[in-house]
């Protein structure tokens, strides 16, 4: 791992906004579906999964099935994950609500939840069960009544879809779901087809080409936000244990080739024992090449003057996952401004957070963390404002609004106020 000053590094990044001919072959794919519907997920499921799809939706009788395929120690820890993800988010519920006013008004919100989600869950390694469980679960709480599922129907190697994967969606109360994967499935949950009802709001990771096929169907509805590799920052000092910091910065490099995973202490001695403690531990993981690659090339072990100045380089990076691994990690806290998710002290291994303790693992990559959050329940609500203004209120108002709308040069404005000051017979509201 190559060691340097916090002060010489900068992450480089980039959204990926896709070659001209993957733009191209997305908005070939989209246009297809719009026109052909059904049909036209046929025919790319035959062409880019090799697969002859017979009934989209896959049945009660497969997902039960599913059940019968994955084993009981999977299940029990799917359940239990899910419960703890379903309590934490239900602190994030909000309500609706309505202000009386002194004058008999009342202003409010009402908070309703989206009708209809799509979770788009990737064929192949990247197919995780605790992601379907982190992208369903908060649309559940919100309330979503339709929450569906899309997944490619076959993976390399693999006939039909992961049961596990059916499990994790069973689990987290998902009964909808379409054996369809790709821009095209984004294009099917975007704007409908014969068997599959548009959805409101897409979410949940994919390729390149589900990531554009995201950008280029936003507006028509909504869409998460475009997930980068993941990253990783450990800030430690010398207290930390070096063979924990070295396993953590793994977890995080077996994701991808470009995923970061980085160290940044004021401990020489931390720095170097972390540095060996990496190289011994890559040996032993069965993706040690995804890993070492990952380390190669986007990791680092960033050396600071003191913590303090550590805080400001996590500042700087906003990554994604913070573990803040010192004697008083809570010290620290409140001084952290830019993190997807921070994990405090020896006990809180990043996979903690991945998979079971509640919070939620769909963070912002990419610095993003600087204005963005993890996702939430909120992410699948939507609100609308109330006004009920009383006789009183427009009485008193009425002036200043049409003093606001005639200096817009908006004069129907201020006649549809006016004509109500007339009729109530006082233009003053004495
Ligand atoms: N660390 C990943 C989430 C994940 N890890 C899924 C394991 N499975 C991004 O936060
Ligand atoms: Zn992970």
């Amino acid at each position: 791992m190559k060691v340097m000053p916090a002060s010489e590094f900068s992450l480089k990044r980039e959204v990926e906004y896709g070659s001209p001919e993957q733009n191209e072959a997305v908005q070939r794919i989209i246009e297809e579906v719009r026109q052909d519907g059904d049909a036209a997920l046929r025919r790319f499921a035959q062409q880019f999964d090799g697969v002859n799809v017979g009934d989209l939706r896959v049945s009660s009788a497969e997902i039960e099935a599913a059940y019968q395929q994955v084993d009981e120690d999977f299940l029990t820890a799917i359940r239990e994950a899910s419960v703890n993800i379903r309590r934490f988010h239900e602190k994030q519920m909000r309500t609706s609500w309505m202000d009386l006013q002194g004058d008999g008004s009342i202003l409010g919100q009402v908070i309703r939840p989206l009708r209809r989600v799509g979770l788009y869950v990737p064929g192949g390694k990247a197919a995780y069960p605790s992601s379907v469980l982190m992208n369903a679960i908060p649309a559940q709480v919100a309330g979503v009544p339709e929450i569906v599922m899309v997944t490619p129907p076959a993976t390399a190697g693999v006939e039909g879809i992961d049961p596990h994967i059916l499990v994790a969606a069973a689990e987290a109360g998902v009964k909808e779901i379409y054996r369809v994967g790709g821009a095209q499935a984004v294009a099917a949950l975007a704007y409908g087809t014969e068997s599959i009802p548009a959805a409101d709001k897409i979410v949940g990771p994919g390729n390149i080409y589900v990531a554009l096929a995201k950008r280029y169907v936003f507006g028509a509805v909504d869409i998460d936000s475009i997930a980068g590799p993941s990253e990783i920052v450990v800030l430690a000092d010398g207290s930390a244990d070096p063979a924990y910091v070295a396993a953590d910065l793994l977890s995080q490099a077996e994701h991808d080739e470009m995923a970061s995973a980085i160290l940044i202490t004021p401990s020489e001695d931390l720095a170097n024992a972390v540095r060996t403690e990496v190289e011994l531990q890559l040996q032993a993981l069965p993706r040690r090449e995804i890993a070492a690659q990952s380390i190669r090339d986007y990791g680092a072990i960033l050396t600071v003057s003191s913590l303090e100045e550590g805080v400001d380089a996590v500042n700087r990076l906003a990554p994604e996952h913070l573990e803040i691994l010192v004697a008083d990690p809570f010290q620290y806290l409140s001084r952290i401004e830019n993190a997807g998710a921070v994990f405090l002290g020896p006990y809180s291994s990043e996979p903690v957070g991945d998979y079971f303790a509640g919070p939620n693992h769909v963070l912002p990559t990419n610095g993003t963390a600087r204005f963005s959050s993890p996702l939430n329940v909120d992410d699948f609500l939507k609100k609308s404002s109330v006004i009920y203004y009383s006789k009183e209120a427009l009485l008193r108002d009425g002036e200043k609004i049409m003093t606001l709308a005639r200096h817009e040069g908006l004069e129907a404005h201020a006649r549809a106020i006016e004509i109500r000051l007339e009729k109530e017979g006082n233009r003053n509201g004495q």
